[in-house]
Parts: C-alpha cells; structure tokens; sequence
C-alpha cells in the first residue's frame, strides 16, 4: 500500500532543489516515473533508443565510461534531445574517490559536469571528499550538473551496503546536505526528507536475477512496498526485441503503483 507516500505535490511544495522542480514537473507533465538505463556501448545505438525511449521517461541513464567512441558531438546530441524531449541526463559514474581526484573525473576526458544534470556517488569516501566538490560544481552556471545522487543501498547479491550503520551514515550526509542530494539510489524508502527522491535499480518484471550479482524484483514491490518514487529499468527494456512496447509497459506500471493511493 501507499499509506503514507506524501504525494507529487506535497514533495514539489517541500523541495528546494531546481533539479528535483525539473524532474517532478517531467514527471506529472508525462505520467512518467521511469528512468531507462541504456547500458549499450556505442553512441549510435545510444541515441536511437534515445529518440525514441525520450518522450516516456523523466531520465535517461548512461554509464559514459562503457562507451567506445565516446564524443564530445555525442554529448551535445545527448543534450540537445534531452531539451527537446524534456528528461534529464544521468551519468552513472559512481564517484568513491578524494575530492581532488572526483574534482578531475568530473572535468576530465569525458566533461562529466558540463553535459550530465546528474551524476552518482558511493558514500564510502565521506562527506567532506563528497559535500564540497559537488557544491562548487552544482552552484556554477557554467556547469550543466544539478545534483548528485547519494548510493545508500546496492542491488546487488551480498552488497556491503548492508552492513552495520553504511545505510544509515549515508542518509544523514544526504539529509544534512539537500542543497546537492536530490536523491538517493535505493532499495527501500530510508530517509525521513520528503524531499530526496528514491531512485530504485534492480527493477524486471520478467527476470529474477542475472549471472553477475544482479537482483531484480517487480514494480509493486519497488513501488506500493519499498515506497520508491522513480523506477530505474534497463535490460528489461534494453535487452528486449521489443523495447519500446517493453518501455510503455513499465512505465505504465510503475505510474500506476505511484498514483494508487492518489487516485483512490
Ligand atoms: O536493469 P538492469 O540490471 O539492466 O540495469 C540496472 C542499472 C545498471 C546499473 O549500473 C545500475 O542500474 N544500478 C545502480 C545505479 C543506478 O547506481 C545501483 C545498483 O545498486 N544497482 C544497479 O543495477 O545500469
């Protein structure tokens, strides 16, 4: 059940963040609280997927770092049709490093900043290789990045994010810094703020598990049980001959587990 989900509006009215304005906006404007993860590997069939997965998702979710002719002409691509086609870009870089060094990922060969809106970071660094070098990027123009999503649980099979407190430390960075966490990447709802998004992986609505680790369940159970508000979805989408009927599938359901207890 939702019982206690605080609505789409309730959150838009608490929020602070420009970003999570964005993605909630995208969210009511499309009945869409997906985010597709294009794990594929080269820019070509990035963009056709892109073209046409864009106007059923809030976010578009990609791992630059698995990309083989990765292009300064791709990113602007990527740009130009996330305006046009209104979701955001994810890049899924997974930063766990110094402050110097995440500071020279952002910047370096890729320009992680000036293309992605958003991007992840573990929180086994601590918060201040975290806090500072993401404010400096989030609070200058010149970069398009506009909030960091904080990794407090792990999909994956014996994930270390469950032991003792990790979970828990991991929150209090976020709850305490809401000006540059917009959202967590979860499992299950863990933070009182009602203004960080729950982003959920490990979502398949066909598959339990994968070969490598992965751990998948359904959109109820992310959703109405777990109490997550965006789905992130990838090789069921992705690795389907039929992506885009797959697409509206998921995001229908996901929409639907969201708005329940709304339209009720
Ligand atoms: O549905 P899949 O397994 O094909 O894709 C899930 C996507 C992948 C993972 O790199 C990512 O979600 N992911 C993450 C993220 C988003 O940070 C964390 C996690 O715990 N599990 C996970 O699968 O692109």
């Amino acid at each position: 059940t939702n019982a206690g989900r605080t609505s789409l509006q309730e959150r838009e009215a608490l929020t602070t963040s420009p970003l999570n304005h964005k993605i909630i906006s995208f969210m009511k404007k499309k009945s869409s609280n997906l985010c597709l993860a294009i794990d594929y590997t080269t820019t070509e069939q990035i963009l056709q997927m892109v073209e046409k997965a864009g106007p059923f998702v809030v976010a578009i979710k990609v791992h630059s770092d698995i990309i083989t002719d990765f292009s300064e002409s791709f990113t602007q691509q990527l740009v130009q049709l996330a305006n046009n086609l209104e979701f955001i870009i994810f890049d899924d870089r997974k930063f766990a490093d110094t402050g110097n060094t995440t500071k020279l990922q952002l910047t370096g060969p890729f320009k992680i900043a000036e293309w992605a809106d958003v991007v992840t970071t573990h929180a086994v660094q601590g918060v201040d290789s975290i806090v500072p070098v993401f404010r400096e990027f989030i609070n200058n123009p010149a970069y398009r990045l506009s909030g960091v999503l904080l990794i407090a649980q792990l999909s994956t099979k014996g994930s270390l994010t469950n032991i003792h407190e990790y979970t828990k430390k991991a929150v209090q960075i976020a709850d305490e810094n809401r000006d540059i966490v917009s959202g967590f990447i979860t499992q299950t709802r863990i933070s009182e703020f009602s203004d960080i998004l729950n982003w959920t992986p490990g979502v398949n609505l066909d598959a339990k598990n994968d070969s490598t680790g992965q751990q998948w369940r359904g959109v109820e159970q992310a959703i109405e049980i777990q109490q997550n508000d965006i789905v992130i979805v990838g090789r069921g989408v992705t690795s389907s001959k039929e992506p885009i009927q797959q697409l509206k599938r998921y995001r229908q359901t996901a929409w639907e587990s969201l708005t329940k207890e709304e339209n009720e």
